[in-house]
Order: C-alpha cells, then sequence, then structure tokens
C-alpha cells in the first residue's frame, strides 16, 4: 500500500539533492521507492564521474536499480555501518521526527540501514507532509504469527488489513518472507509509544514507523525547488 500522490519533479528534486550530499568515499544506503531512485540514478552518473563509493542496498528493487546504473555494492549483513542513508517515505510527519515507511514492503531492511547511518536522510515530495502521522502504519510478521499480530494490533487499537499482491492472488511476501498488515490507526497521537508497543509484540519482524532517526528531510515541490527540514 504506497503513497503514489506527488509529482515526479518533486521526487526527482529531493533526490538530486540528498545525492549531491554524498562525498567521496563514502558508504551509502540505497533506499526503496521511486524517490529513492532519482537519488541513485544521480549517484550513478556521480560514479561514471569519478565518484568512488560504495552502496548498500535496502531491497531488491534498489539493489537492481544500483547495479544497472554502475553503483558498487557491498551486502548489507557484512555492514556495521554506513556514512549516510537516503530514503523515501509514505508520510512525514511536520511536527515531529517520525515518519511512516514500508509502503514498499522494504521497512525491515530500510530500518537497519537508517540505524546504521551516520546521517539518514529523507527525500520525499510535499505531499508527503502531514502535521500528524495517519497513514496506515505497515508491520512485517512472521507468517505463522499472524492471527496473534492482528490480535494485538487491535488490541492497540488498530484496524490490520493482510496486504494483498496487485498483479496475482495471494498476499504480498516481502524479501525476507514475511507477510504484511497495513494498521490503520486513525491518527498516531504518539508515534514512539506506539512504535515501542508494536515492537514488543511477538512475530512482529519490524514496522514501518521510524521515530527520531531522521537526520533531514529533503523536500522537493512541483516546480523543482528543495526545502530542507
Ligand atoms: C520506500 O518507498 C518506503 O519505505 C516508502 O514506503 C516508499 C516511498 O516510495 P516513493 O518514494 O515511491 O513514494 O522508501
Amino acid at each position: 500500500m504506497k503513497n503514489t500522490a506527488g509529482s515526479e519533479t518533486a521526487k526527482r528534486a529531493a533526490g538530486e539533492a540528498a545525492a549531491a550530499e554524498v562525498a567521496d568515499g563514502d558508504r551509502v544506503g540505497l533506499g526503496t521507492g521511486s524517490t529513492a531512485a532519482h537519488a541513485i540514478r544521480t549517484l550513478g552518473e556521480r560514479v561514471a564521474d569519478g565518484l568512488a563509493i560504495e552502496g548498500v542496498a535496502t531491497s531488491y528493487q534498489s539493489r537492481a536499480l544500483a547495479k544497472e546504473v554502475g553503483v558498487p555494492l557491498l551486502p548489507l549483513s557484512d555492514v556495521a555501518r554506513v556514512d549516510v542513508a537516503i530514503d523515501g517515505a509514505d508520510q512525514v510527519a511536520t511536527d515531529a521526527n517520525a515518519l511512516v515507511k514500508g509502503g514498499g514492503a522494504a521497512h525491515a531492511r530500510e530500518k537497519v540501514v537508517a540505524s546504521a547511518a551516520d546521517r539518514f536522510l529523507v527525500v520525499a515530495d510535499d505531499s508527503k507532509l502531514s502535521a500528524s502521522l495517519d497513514y496506515p502504519v505497515p508491520v512485517e510478521v512472521l507468517p505463522d504469527a499472524l492471527a496473534r499480530v492482528e490480535r494485538a494490533v487491535v488490541d492497540a487499537g488498530g484496524e490490520p488489513t493482510l496486504r494483498d499482491a496487485e498483479r496475482k492472488d495471494g498476499p504480498v511476501v516481502t524479501d525476507n518472507g514475511n507477510l504484511v498488515l497495513d494498521c490503520e490507526f486513525g491518527g498516531v497521537d504518539d508515534p514512539a509509544a506506539l512504535a515501542r508497543d508494536l515492537s514488543g509484540v511477538a512475530g512482529v519482524v519490524e514496522h514501518g514507523l521510524f521515530v527520531g532517526l531522521a537526520d533531514a528531510v529533503y523536500v522537493g515541490d512541483a516546480d523543482g525547488d528543495v526545502t530542507t527540514r
């Protein structure tokens, strides 16, 4: 369940601006989604011009794109820290350091990379900004724990929906072999508290609330202008 609003010009502007922050010698986390893809393509162009970096992909999709554009890769399993990570979001709270991610079902690896980053740069078009978080929170679930986690989400005041694959019958399966529940909470008053509650449920592999992780948010608009928050 992906937030697809927002212009391509805005996404490209945000992705390019964040990619410009990457320096020679950096180890770089490569996010997932259409906005992060602009950053990866820009990094590919900079590598062709002589920039020496090592990329760490957050998904099959970002790994494939990095290979296509010539960004050298390290396996995530070998990496304890990266200098900078660039990734998109489905919703960005304007009044708190909190994001909803996971529309691409890659949020478990995305969070590993973001938490390993000295600087985590979020890239988003301006349609993603919101005074508070009300976007459904993706929760990656161990398949055998589905019923247990669904009940825990309901107990926490949420309404879980199993994410279905768009082009075939059956549920979405993540790169890690798990399922995704999109959990509607109406509005999330206290993202840190909900993040703690969800992390405490056995069978939750990872959820899409990213609280206190972003060091900067690059917001693009339809004119191609970028503001940093
Ligand atoms: C990833 O891609 C996700 O965490 C987020 O769900 C999504 C954003 O995609 P896009 O940039 O295409 O809107 O970053």
